[in-house]
């Protein structure tokens, strides 16, 4: 009997996998026909977004986090890893990085690694939603470990953090104003927070900055455990302390272009994972996590349809109304609206 593609996929088939991959980027219907057959062996995989300003050293992190995750200490199980870069510079498309050519050769020889990179702009489906369906299709795949790369710039890209379980916000040295960083949002949607370019001047700056700033957006988070450590209160009485575990992001320091700080690295996502799954908070994050996906799609969709059933003229027309004030603008959108039939 012939293998379907969809069984070629779950069976994990390389050459399966790279072609539902293009068929996803472009939207294709059969791309989207197989999506729908791989959903129902989805929810296996651990999500980790990585993400950060432009040069960071988000993808020399992810390329050592796949490494590593392929190499653990003697005894340890390495668990399968894909990646998709959301990332026109990466090196994994073709951008130079020649230090660590070595151990990419060592990871494209090994069966247990995928790397998928998409650019950032002409994803025919949306960004989100391109990258959702990616994502599925490894998780379906049986990759244990997904790593996201997505440069922490806009919505779109807090967005596509929203995708995963746990988040990895990427800061570096030497880059200037941190409060970017909180203008974005990305701060709140940090799970663990990495202070890359550990060699550089500056990285005990920023990993202070960083600490206030934590400490400023998150008061009611000092009160709690942390790895099971109930930090100390002072003058609170301990039956008065929260027994609720939180989490508070850890804030870590790598040298992406050596390694160093990286198994730490991924001890703290373990430990990230164990917490989400003893708290609960794994459930709430897969039921949000798929909320979203349904909202991002019927936004699409609506607006997709709005606009092919409003001809342009109308629209002129009406808006021009609204430009001489003869129409206010919230009675131009519904009768756009009405007009359209939706
Ligand atoms: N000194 C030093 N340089 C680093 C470190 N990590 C990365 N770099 C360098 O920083 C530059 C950018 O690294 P990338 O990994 O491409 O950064 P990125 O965040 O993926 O960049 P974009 O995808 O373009 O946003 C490269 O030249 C790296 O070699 C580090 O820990 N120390
Ligand atoms: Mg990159």
């Amino acid at each position: 009997m012939p293998v379907t593609q969809t069984q070629a996929i779950l069976n994990g088939e390389r050459l399966a996998l790279t072609r539902i991959l293009s068929q996803i980027e472009n939207n294709t219907p059969e791309g989207n026909q197989i999506l729908e057959e791989l959903f129902p062996h989805t929810g296996n995989a651990h999500l980790i977004g990585i993400t950060g300003a432009p040069g960071t050293g988000k993808s020399t992190l992810v390329n050592h986090l796949a490494f590593q995750y392929r190499h653990p200490p003697e005894g340890n199980h390495p668990p399968t890893v894909a990646v998709v870069a959301i990332d026109p510079s990466s090196p994994f498309s073709g951008g130079a990085l020649l230090g660590d050519r070595v151990r990419m050769q060592d990871l494209v020889g090994d069966s247990g690694v995928f790397v998928r990179s998409m650019a950032s702009r002409g994803s025919l489906g949306g960004l989100a939603s391109t990258t959702a369906g990616l994502v599925q299709v490894f998780d379906a795949a049986g990759f244990e470990i997904i790593l996201i790369e997505t440069v922490g710039a806009g919505q779109a890209e807090v967005d596509i953090a929203r995708l995963a379980h746990t988040t990895v916000v990427v800061e570096a040295p030497g880059l200037g104003d941190e409060i970017q960083t909180i203008k974005a949002g990305i701060l709140e949607i940090a799970d663990i927070l990495v202070v890359n370019k550990g060699d550089k001047p500056g990285a005990d700056n920023a990993i202070r900055a960083l600490r206030n700033m934590l400490s400023l957006s998150q008061p009611e988070k000092h009160t709690v455990m942390h790895h099971g450590d109930l930090m100390e209160l002072e003058g609170i009485p301990k039956e008065n302390q929260p027994t609720d575990q939180l989490w508070v992001p850890p804030i870590l320091t790598t040298i992406a272009t050596t390694g160093e700080g990286v198994s730490s690295l991924i001890e703290e996502i373990a430990s990230h994972r164990q917490y989400l799954m003893e708290t609960g908070e794994w459930e709430l994050r897969e039921q949000t996590r798929l909320k979203n996906e349904v909202d991002n799609l019927l936004q699409a969709a609506l607006l997709s349809r709005l606009n092919s059933s409003i001809s342009p003229k109308v629209y002129d027309q009406v808006l021009d109304q609204v430009i001489s004030r003869q129409v206010s603008p919230r009675r131009a959108a519904n009768e756009l609206i009405q007009g359209a039939g939706l």
